[in-house]
């Protein structure tokens, strides 16, 4: 008898131990990826990954039955895509235009009074966001790419929207980051609001080898998340960095090139799409005040194929990405799902991809990336930038100049 009960107790203390052990995995549910990767090439580099499932994760496969809708094909180059509180569309383009399109296609005028932009190589007009208040203020902020001195720059502006949403009222820049420098890529540039009402703008390193290690310093604005008030001073709250002449608009560092920068509906946590090299494109979950790496640890190596860093993926102080792709899909514009339309998409992660040419969906449990999916993968289309519409439907546009509605059937 004694025996027994001392035998049942370790059998509890058994399951129990077994059940703490299973909490602290991330929760499983049905939606998780079961399926092989999405991906079947081979990767550049034969790095292997800080944790399971960092990359390469199962697929999962949409059930509910999709519509996709083809609603322009004569945007030019359209980089950015927001609603506006009515549900219609504003869409900058790379070239220097702003229009507005609604939910069937119809596209407005270019919107005159931006200033000018440097659209060489990779510059432009980039990210755009209405003021949380827009529906009294009519304000839009907006990042693009300005030739100064000494080169170009990443560089955010706002103005006012007319009220006959011809012309951009008193545009004004309200903050650069600098150093300027002769590249024309790697602007990063996107911009959202942050639940305090100031502005998160993600800036790229300008790629070439000589500012590429700016991306580790914090007296540059270059490589970071940036955060600043609607009039383009550090935000309140920002966190701190170690070193002494650190930017007090700093949100994170140690970026590449990210393009896409948004809110989990759930947990409030900023997540951000990055450019790798060759290899090493990257889904990162940024806390303020901490380091994501680039270029002392990646997964990616260099187009020439030579390491980087020696082939560093991981160190201590360094932010490991949530997820990574190898080979690259090229990850720009982002947005969570949080529409009733296709319920089984409730807050997964969707991302334009440009080199891969799809609409990448990855289901996120407990911060962990559980399942990836390809979605318009038959449009042959570099998929620029992604949001949600006030009606619930997805709306994507592609360098080509499209812009697609993507609902249930
Ligand atoms: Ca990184």
């Amino acid at each position: 008898m004694k025996r027994s009960k001392i035998f049942f107790g370790i059998v509890v203390a058994t399951l129990l131990l077994h059940a703490c052990s299973e909490n602290d995995e991330p929760e499983r549910d049905p939606v998780s990826g079961t399926g092989n990767s999405v991906e079947t090439n081979p990767p550049n580099a034969n790095y292997s990954p800080a944790f399971a499932g960092q990359t390469r994760i199962g697929s999962v496969q949409t059930t509910t039955p999709i519509s996709v809708t083809t609603l322009s094909t004569s945007l030019s180059s359209p980089w950015g895509i927001t609603s506006l509180p009515d549900g219609r569309l504003l869409i900058t383009e790379k070239g220097g235009t702003m229009r507005i399109a609604t939910t069937t296609g119809e596209i407005s005028n270019a919107i005159t009074g931006i200033p000018a932009v440097n659209s060489a190589g990779q510059g432009g007009l980039l990210g755009v966001r209405a003021d949380p208040n827009f529906s009294s203020n009519r304000m839009l902020y907006w990042v693009f790419s300005e030739a100064v001195d000494g080169g170009n720059v990443t560089v955010v502006a706002k103005g006012r929207l007319a009220d006959n949403e011809a012309s951009i009222e008193a545009p004004e820049v309200i903050y650069r980051a600098l150093p300027a420098h002769s590249s024309t890529s790697h602007y990063g540039g996107r911009i959202v609001f942050d639940p305090t009402g100031n502005l998160l703008i993600s800036t790229g390193e300008r790629s070439n080898i000589a500012t590429r290690p700016l991306a580790q310093d914090a007296s540059t604005g270059l490589g970071k998340i940036i955060r600043i008030n609607t009039n383009g001073q550090p935000a309140a709250g920002n966190p701190s960095f170690t070193q002494t002449d650190a930017l007090p608009e700093l949100y994170s560092m140690g970026h590449r090139n990210p393009q896409g920068i948004a809110f989990h509906p759930v947990t409030g946590d900023l997540w951000q799409s990055e450019h790798g090299p060759r290899g090493g494109d990257e889904i990162n979950l940024v806390q303020p005040g901490q380091n994501y790496g680039w270029p002392t640890i990646t997964y990616g190596i260099e187009y020439s194929g030579q390491p980087i860093n020696g082939g560093l993926t991981q160190q201590d102080g360094l932010e490991q990405p949530e997820y990574y792709w190898d080979p690259v899909v090229s990850p720009s514009g982002i947005t969570f799902y949080t529409g009733n339309r296709v319920p089984e998409w409730q807050n997964n992660l969707f991302i334009g991809a440009l080199s891969g040419q799809h609409i990448v969906r990855l289901v996120i449990e407990n911060n962990r990336i559980t399942g990836e999916e390809r979605l318009l993968t038959g449009e042959n289309q570099r998929f620029r930038d992604i949001t949600q519409g006030m009606d619930g439907a997805l709306y994507a546009i592609t360098d080509a100049g499209r812009l697609y509605r993507i609902d249930q059937e």
